[in-house]
């Protein structure tokens, strides 16, 4: 835009009064000769080129939308896990793994009140065992809705829990005495 008015300033001092005319259907610039024959066909090429312009810096902001993220978060555990200092917004892909751990009495959440990974994904049929670091006292796993729960919360290190998830879907689990805390953690099923 800029340049537009930069041209124009250009224009006015080269032609001085007789440019008058010419600014309105003239922004692009140009020789004086064609100014009077093709004001119209300049105005339109110039117009154009800059809207292509405008067009092809929205389709890069685009696809940098697109490249963040390989695995997409579900509003629900983003929701669910906004107060767990461990969870930076990713979900581990563990898709594939023959046997999965989740780390009980991880660091986190200003002690040793957190789950590791706190957001997984599996595929159905995947057993998944709670291992207790014996770090951050009692704690317990406990979904939301009830699909598993390991009992009363306990702090012995090698203490180990297991469930397995035959249905996909988005599973939410805590731990009774650190959920105010954000000892929280998620299972994604596919
Ligand atoms: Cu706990």
């Amino acid at each position: 835009m800029s340049d537009d008015s930069n041209t124009r300033r250009r224009f006015l001092q080269a032609t001085g009064a007789a440019a008058t005319l010419a600014i309105a259907g003239c922004s692009g610039g140009g020789g004086g000769d064609t100014t009077t024959e093709s004001g119209g066909g300049e105005t339109t090429e110039s117009g154009g080129g800059e809207t292509t312009e405008g067009g092809s810096m929205t389709t890069e902001g685009g696809s940098m939308t697109t490249e963040s993220g390989s695995m997409e978060v579900p509003q629900e555990v983003s929701d669910y896990l906004s107060d767990t200092s461990n969870f930076d917004g990713s979900i581990e892909d563990m898709t594939g793994s023959g046997s999965v751990t989740v780390d009980v009495g991880a660091e986190g959440n200003n002690g040793n009140y957190a789950y590791s990974a706190p957001a997984i994904a599996v595929d159905s049929g995947t057993t998944v065992t709670w291992s207790w670091t014996g770090q951050g006292q009692t704690h317990n796993v406990v979904a939301e809705g009830g699909d598993f729960d390991s009992g009363d919360p306990v702090a012995e290190e090698g203490t180990e829990f297991q469930h397995t998830f035959e249905e996909a879907g988005v599973y939410r689990y805590y731990c009774t005495p650190h959920k105010a805390l954000g000892m929280k953690g998620a299972v994604i099923v596919a």
